[in-house]
């Protein structure tokens, strides 16, 4: 009941009808990718996003942004999906109130719809954008203030061509821009997978970092008889190899194995977080908006993590700058985050949505400077990448 009081004072004091929510709209935006993108049960050559944007009565706009992976395929929702849930059940509940209110607003989001964490998250970093321009502060400020500016970058090979993949790799290592890489597996049978990570282990050499992403394509037997191919091969981490809801399978897996294993999709909620770790199932958990559904829920998921004794790895969906802007805002304000980033999505992009947004350099990715997110958008990109409406 405490509570209450000062929410209903400060709801009527001048500064916060100021930052009372105006209006809040939504577009939808398919934007063409370098190459194809493959995962084990989809592949891409455009991404889909959706973009909020929260007008507040002081005139401030705040940008978030909503990313899918081949429609709803990676997680349940689609674009369409998650336009639908912000116009028709989302935005409803926050027209009106104060924008700062950043917890009561999650809670507002959460009676009118369960799940549509990608949906909520993205009206959620709009807020919290709009609100630091409004005082002048970063994002971050608002999330506790940054440990860091930039960050080690993981950079995916995804194309399926060991060729290619090898050459992709190698620009990136003489350009500083990452020297980290992810390999996509579980769209080819085992044993052309480890071939295919053999050559490329051959020909990078063995100081550059590999980590795979299975993607859940894997079942235990086939986890049991391929990982230990990847001592070998020093891979230095592997992501989701079983699927999502095999957590005790994943456990045992963990316990067989050397190489560290990480959750991605088997671990959206806090309580997904401590039954994999109960369940030994990792020891390394990916953070994404899209699982946590916003950026406190974000951070309380790396604190669980934490206690559970698991280290971090900062992950995405393949965000353009405003995506990627809005978790690094969050990334930074983590005391740890022992794995980097593999906040790449906006170079995956032929032409980012941002003029000013991340930048890529000495291997590492660098937050925009700058109240908000430290955002410019490229409006006449955006407005020729939008759906009609
Ligand atoms: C995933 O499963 O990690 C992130 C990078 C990438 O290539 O795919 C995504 C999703
Ligand atoms: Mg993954």
């Amino acid at each position: 009941m405490a509570l209450v009081e000062p929410v209903a004072r400060l709801d009527e004091s001048a500064s916060w009808r100021d930052h009372a929510i105006r209006s809040i709209s939504s577009v939808i935006i398919d934007a063409p990718t370098v190459r194809r993108h493959k995962l084990s049960n989809t592949e891409i050559s455009h991404q889909g996003f959706v973009l909020v944007r929260v007008m507040l009565e002081n005139g401030v706009e705040g940008y978030g942004e909503a990313s899918t992976l081949g429609g709803p395929r990676w997680a349940e929702e689609s674009v369409e999906s998650i336009k639908s849930a912000i116009d028709t059940y989302l935005a409803p509940v926050l027209i009106g109130r104060p924008a700062g209110l950043f917890e009561d607003n999650a809670l507002r989001m959460s009676k009118a719809a369960s799940r549509n964490n990608a949906a909520k998250a993205a009206i959620e970093s709009a807020l919290f954008d709009a609100v630091g321009k409004s005082l002048d502060l970063p994002a971050s400020a608002l999330l506790g203030g940054s440990v860091r500016n930039s960050f080690p970058v993981v950079w995916a090979l995804a194309s399926g061509d060991a060729d290619q993949e090898i050459e992709e790799a190698r620009g990136k290592i003489e350009r500083a821009e990452h020297r980290i890489f992810k390999i996509k597996l579980g769209f080819a049978d085992p044993k052309s997978d480890v071939a295919r990570l053999s050559r490329i282990r051959a020909a990078l050499g063995p100081d550059v970092d590999i980590i795979v992403d299975v993607n859940q394509a894997w079942s235990e037997a086939t986890a049991m008889r391929w990982l230990p191919a990847f001592n070998e091969l020093a891979i230095s981490l592997i992501e989701q190899p079983l699927p999502a809801a095999q957590v005790d399978q994943l456990g045992r897996i963990a316990a067989r194995t050397n190489i560290p294993i990480m959750v991605d999709e088997a671990v959206f909620t806090s309580s997904d977080i401590v039954r994999a770790g109960q369940a030994g199932a990792g020891t390394v958990l990916s953070l994404k908006l899209v699982k946590s559904g916003g950026l406190l829920e974000m951070k309380r998921a790396a604190a669980v993590a934490t206690a559970m004794g698991m280290e971090l790895y900062g992950g995405c969906l393949l965000e353009s700058g405003i995506g990627a802007a809005a978790h690094l805002a969050v990334f930074s304000t983590l005391p740890k985050l022992e794995w980097g980033t593999e906040q790449f999505g906006p170079k995956i992009l032929v032409n980012d949505l941002v003029i000013a947004g991340p930048t890529y350099r000495n291997f590492e990715v660098h937050m925009p400077e700058g109240p908000g997110f430290g955002l410019v958008l490229d409006e006449d990109r955006i407005r020729s990448l939008s759906r009609s409406q």
